[in-house]
């Protein structure tokens, strides 16, 4: 029988580094001292080590490096791992990597493996697992956040908690279709059914929470609109810091929806430039205001932005943009004289830089209120949302359900979904539970 492989890979990015860590993990994880190190002795668990690393087939010495070792199940993957911490660079991790090949039954690591190792393992669940690469990819505060608390268990633990109630309910189901001679309390039924319809209701209010953490993952989107000349993307440059829109006095300058991103107070945010609005009979603009009034329509939220120069008039195809999800800004407040701001209505200059950081206040009020801790951990993936659809939905046939058996199966059913979620799907000790709860026939 062949013995499950030793995986290998280089844990740190490429390139020119302080330090480069490799990662080992499998049955034959120790060989890497034993074969390439000096000393070759087993250094104490979680110590680190300085050890001397030789290439076996030439004896030449390769760096000097840190050992870390861990031994089964106290291990990322719950398997034997070993991290060699050497220096970082090109040429060290390859000829490192050279060394772990020649080592028996050991193979370069596929992506991801070690958590699907740790998975398997039992170290973690699938949302804990995913919860890692969304904290490797996380690049705001509030992400890294998300997926710190998730990486902690709180959205596996509160399905898994979900599930439980669901087990609990299906095993009182179950008994009272088994043993319906039986001396059973006689609100079992009543009971269950209520604890279902709770649960029901709980699953509801997550599921609608307009994709508060699937938005944090992928980035808060605002689009700036309004009329020709208005300057938008002077205002796009302003906040991005940098030209990355052209800037000209003739109107319909822009055509093409311009994308910057942004970190505003810790949100991933993407602000895009669009079109200016206006009737047009050129072909390529009026296919960029179709492209800015799609923007809108997919935007979460809409800055409106008028020409100063214009004020008191507003222009009329923008005004039509204003909605609940529509910040009104007045640019030129550098040529206007009259200034009747009020919170919904703010003078800015993109010019002169004038109200631009009350701007950005605001639009950090917008995102926070979007994001608001609700003290349960979000949804963070359409995963889990079609999973948890899909268990609201035979959770709602069970309440409906007329027959014991037809309600059951639809509880099992809606059990599945949930455990499809955090990849547990497979332990139902009903029994136990009839027993412990029931003690029937003691
Ligand atoms: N005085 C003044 N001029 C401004 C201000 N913001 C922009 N401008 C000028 O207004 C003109 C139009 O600016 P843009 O940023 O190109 O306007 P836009 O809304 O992107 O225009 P389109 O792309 O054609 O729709 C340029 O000449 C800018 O220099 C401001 O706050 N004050
Ligand atoms: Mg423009």
């Amino acid at each position: 029988m062949i013995a499950n492989p030793t995986i290998f890979a280089l844990a740190t990015a490429q390139g020119r580094a302080g330090v480069a860590v490799f990662r080992i993990s499998g049955p034959e994880a120790r060989q890497v001292v034993k074969t390439l190190c000096k000393p070759d002795d087993m250094p104490k668990p979680r110590e680190a080590s300085l050890r001397k690393i030789h290439n076996p087939k030439t004896g030449e010495l390769v760096d000097r490096v840190l050992v870390l070792w861990f031994e089964a199940p106290h291990s990322f993957t719950g398997e034997d791992v070993v991290e060699i911490h050497a220096h970082g660079g090109r040429a060290i991790a390859n000829a490192l990597t050279e060394c772990l090949k020649t080592l028996p039954n050991f193979r370069m690591a596929e992506p991801g493996e070690f958590t699907r190792h740790a998975f398997e393992n039992g170290k973690l669940d699938l949302t804990e697992a995913e919860a890692i690469a969304d904290l490797v990819n996380a690049e705001t505060d509030a992400q890294r956040r998300q997926a710190l608390r998730q990486l902690n268990g709180a959205l596996g633990k509160l399905y898994e908690d979900w599930r439980a109630r669901l087990i609990k309910a299906l095993a009182y189901l179950e008994a009272s279709i088994d043993f319906a001679d039986e001396d059973l309390p006689q609100d079992v039924a009543e009971k269950q059914l209520s604890d279902l319809g709770v649960l029901a209701a709980d699953i509801a209010q997550h599921l609608d929470d307009r994709h508060r953490g699937e938005r944090l993952r992928d980035g808060f989107s605002i689009a700036i609109l309004g009329p020709p000349n208005a300057g938008k993307s002077s205002l796009l440059n302003i906040l991005a810091k940098r030209d990355a829109a052209i800037v000209s006095s003739i109107a319909g300058t822009t055509r093409d929806v311009i994308e910057v991103h942004l970190d505003l107070g810790g949100y991933p945010v993407t602000l895009a430039d669009t079109a200016g609005l206006r009737d047009s009979g050129d072909a390529i603009e009026g296919e960029g205001i179709r492209r800015a009034l799609k923007r809108a329509e997919q935007a979460d939220l809409k800055l409106l932005v008028f020409d100063g120069e214009k004020w008191p008039a507003l222009d009329e195809a923008t005004k039509k943009l204003a909605a609940e999800n529509a910040l009104t800004v007045v640019n030129k407040a550098d040529l206007v004289n009259a200034k009747s701001g009020d919170r919904d209505c703010l003078f800015i200059s993109a010019k002169t830089g004038e109200g631009v950081q009350a701007l950005l206040d605001r639009l950090i009020d917008e995102i926070d209120l979007r994001f608001a801790d609700t003290g349960q951990p979000p949804l963070t993936r359409a995963r889990h949302r079609a999973a948890l659809e899909e268990c609201a939905g035979h959770l709602q046939r069970a309440l409906a359900a007329t027959e014991s058996e037809l309600r059951a199966e639809d509880v099992r059913l809606a059990m599945r979904a949930l455990g499809r979620i955090t990849g547990r799907a497979d332990v139902e000790d009903l029994l136990d539970i009839i027993f412990r709860d029931f003690c029937i026939g003691k």
